[in-house]
């Protein structure tokens, strides 16, 4: 056996690029990320859609394109063969990104949050949640959103068997806050620790990814009773205004920044960052 370490590849989404921050704040944090999974000895493969070809590893030029065009689609698995048969472009979700990182071989996957249970209308599940019941990549994020029913969304991961590691924490991070009070299956203080438990569940043959959940660096932490009355002014604003379907969490997301003046966007932005570190070291660690 070749002694050559394998490579360590991370996969980095694209609609927090077009649709989840402002720019000039999302190419810039886009690049950053790949950066730091460099820094960190991996290779960052920036997934997207350009003319309806799925790619796993987006040059400069079409970084700034899914950053800077409103034609750009929000792309969940459902949109995959609209935007493949017009040729159209599209920011990938978490979904996506899975999906397509698990076909160019990519097992490891940085975000911010997922997507998961809405509050109130409980019919609005983010594709996210199936798509770690069923695709083999370990998805590094900071919990899930916390615009979200949280613990209806842990519920949801429970019943489709995902495992939820928390890393350096007991309890599921609540996006832009370190905690939600809510458990999380087991507790990670290592990247090796991670792979361990990842290399176990495909022994065991069981299907689907590993969420592994990041706190926010405890700098950029927004207190839960700080965001908490921005979210239910934002979630209450989306409602009157009808949105629905892809539409309601970029809306959610962009609101919570005005209203917490920007504060809510350097958090998101802190969390992306760190969850690029952690995620490389995790690649690191299985290509050993
Ligand atoms: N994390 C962020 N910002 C984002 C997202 C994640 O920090 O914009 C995106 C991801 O692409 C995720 C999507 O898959 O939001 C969830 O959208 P929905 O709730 O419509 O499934
Ligand atoms: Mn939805």
């Amino acid at each position: 056996m070749s002694v050559t370490a394998k490579s360590a590849l991370v996969a980095l989404e694209s609609t927090v690029i077009s649709h989840g921050l402002p720019y000039p704040q999302n190419v810039a944090l886009a690049r950053e990320m790949e950066e730091i999974v460099r820094s960190r000895g991996a290779e960052p493969r920036t997934v997207g859609v350009i003319a309806g070809e799925l790619l796993a590893g987006l040059n400069d030029e079409q970084l700034e394109r899914l950053a800077t065009s409103h034609e750009v689609r929000k792309v969940s698995r459902r949109d995959l063969p609209i935007v493949v048969a017009r040729k159209l472009d599209g920011g990938t979700t978490v979904t996506t990104t899975m999906w397509i990182a698990h076909r160019f071989g990519i097992q490891v996957f940085a975000t911010g949050g997922i997507g998961g249970v809405h509050r109130g209308d409980g019919t609005d599940v983010s594709a996210d949640l199936q798509e770690l019941a069923r695709t083999p990549v370990i998805v590094v994020c900071a919990g899930a959103k916390a615009i979200l029913n949280l613990p209806a969304t842990l519920e949801y991961l429970e019943t489709f068997g995902v495992t939820v590691v928390g890393y350096g924490t007991d309890e599921f991070p609540a996006f832009y806050s370190r905690s939600s009070g809510l458990p999380v299956d087991v507790r990670c203080d290592t990247a090796e620790e991670v792979a361990t438990i990842w290399r176990a569940k495909q022994d065991l043959g069981l299907a689907g990814g590993l969420l592994v959940t990041v706190p926010v660096p405890a700098e950029d932490e927004m207190p839960a009773e700080e965001i908490e009355p921005v979210i239910e002014q934002a979630v209450a604003e989306a409602n009157e205004r009808g949105l629905r379907s892809a539409q309601v969490t970029p809306f959610l997301l962009a609101r919570i920044a005005e209203l917490s003046g920007e504060r809510s966007l350097q958090a998101n932005l802190a969390l992306l960052k760190n969850n690029a570190r952690v995620a490389a070291e995790i690649a690191v660690a299985l290509a050993r």
